[in-house]
């Protein structure tokens, strides 16, 4: 059992001044608000004074967005996952796990968390709901996990969700070795229609890792839910490799999502400076990393291992971006609700603060439009919701989770 954390003073007056922003139309609640940095534009002193969901317009090239701010006062929120029954679950790095109601209530953490190392990069990152959600109650988590000393991981956990807490933690993955560092990882879940879980994961900032098969830095890892590694896994019997990789060569993968059309898992990466990348993983495959990118360092020294943007034996990106927008989250469009976003894919950036709408033709990205700019959030994650919405949490505290739709 973990012991209960000691509220950070942070935490605590965020809670002393958190009446939830979210609150449906009829919802009568004070809000104080927990915004001590909002600019005047900003909900600022109005939000203490009303209860009502934050709401404004934006422009885009298939018309007016409609931002709905459904929760704020959140610490870096890293991943917002919509259950099937209207509910979210919204992760703070920090290392907290919240719901947000059907009536929009945001609930205190949950209690029975796994222990979480929350410095740097780590942190409470991704949460997805089990295909079978609605009859186990069971949600998986990805965070960055506590080992001897000053060592940490990234590792997977299931458990099942109750209102106030999760119950019957179990790990299912933990990156080997741990290391010493505190970046690059990943992480994002995502489980195709066979029921296997994948799992990105970032280089750790050790850039040989990447490429070497006895560590699982960099890899596109692939398992049953329940932890056990397919047969059919591409280095399965290998003395060289670890059981568990799809693929490998990867940088920091920070967003991932089944293609609704084609079933295929598309992952995409952080570059260092330059080369943030979409790949579409196939097994054994070796995707560059340190040796092939479009990237330099951030002191703009070239990457001592990079031998080119494309080097014999490894996987070209599918796409590109040779500005990096820093890019983190990642969602398909397939909803009846919006046929004007009908065929688009969502990813977040954070570095460029805003919203990357990509056109698709089959797989072949035709297009790119950039949203909610005008407001200035890094953006950490998206996600289609049920409802055709499209759901998004800024890594900013006070962070966000956004609604937003399509007017019209
Ligand atoms: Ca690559």
């Amino acid at each position: 059992m973990r012991p209960v954390p000691a509220l950070h003073p942070l935490a605590l007056a965020l809670l002393a001044g958190f009446a939830l922003s979210a609150c449906g139309p009829s919802g009568g609640q004070a809000n104080a608000s927990a915004e001590p940095a909002a600019a005047p534009s900003e909900a600022g002193a109005e939000a203490a004074s009303t209860a009502a969901i934050e709401t404004r317009e934006v422009a885009s090239q298939l018309g007016p967005i409609t931002v709905s701010t459904l929760a704020t006062g959140l610490e870096n929120p890293w991943a917002v996952a919509l259950l099937p029954d209207g509910r979210l679950l919204v992760t703070e790095r920090a290392g907290k796990l919240r719901i947000v109601g059907t009536d929009g209530q945001l609930s205190e953490p949950l209690a029975g968390l796994p222990p979480i190392l929350a410095e740097g990069q780590g942190g409470l990152m991704d949460v997805v709901a089990a295909p079978d959600f609605a009859t186990s109650g069971r949600i998986y988590l990805g965070y960055s996990e506590p080992g001897q000393g000053r060592e940490a991981s990234t590792a997977v956990a299931h458990a099942r969700l109750l209102d106030d807490r999760i119950e019957d933690l179990t790990v299912v993955f933990s990156q080997t070795p741990k290391l010493e560092t505190r970046h690059h990882f990943g992480v994002r879940l995502v489980f195709d229609d066979a029921g296997y879980l994948f799992i990105t994961l970032g280089d750790r900032g050790v850039r040989p890792t990447s490429q070497d098969l006895g560590s699982h830095m960099g890899g596109v890892i692939r398992i049953f839910p329940d932890g056990r590694v397919p047969e059919d896994n591409p280095f399965v019997g290998r003395d060289d490799a670890l059981p568990e990789f799809w693929s490998y060569g990867h940088r920091n993968q920070q967003g991932a999502a089944l293609n609704p059309w084609t079933r295929a898992l598309w992952t995409h990466e952080h570059g260092p400076r330059g080369g943030d990348e979409i790949n579409i993983p196939q097994p054994g495959k070796n995707y560059g990393w340190p040796i092939a990118t479009h990237g330099i360092n951030y002191s703009g020294e070239v990457i001592p291992e990079a031998q080119g943007t494309h080097v014999e034996g490894t996987e070209p990106p599918h796409h590109v971006w040779e500005v990096s927008p820093g890019v983190s989250g990642m969602a398909f469009y397939d909803h009846e609700r919006f046929q004007a976003w009908q065929g688009s894919l969502f990813v977040g950036a954070l570095a460029q603060r805003n919203l990357i709408r990509l056109s698709l033709d089959g797989d072949r990205i035709t297009g790119e439009e950039r949203l909610l700019g005008e407001l200035g959030w890094r953006i950490r994650d998206v996600r289609v919701g049920h409802d055709g919405a499209v759901y998004v949490v800024t890594d900013e505290i006070p962070g966000r989770v956004l609604k937003l739709e399509l007017a019209g």
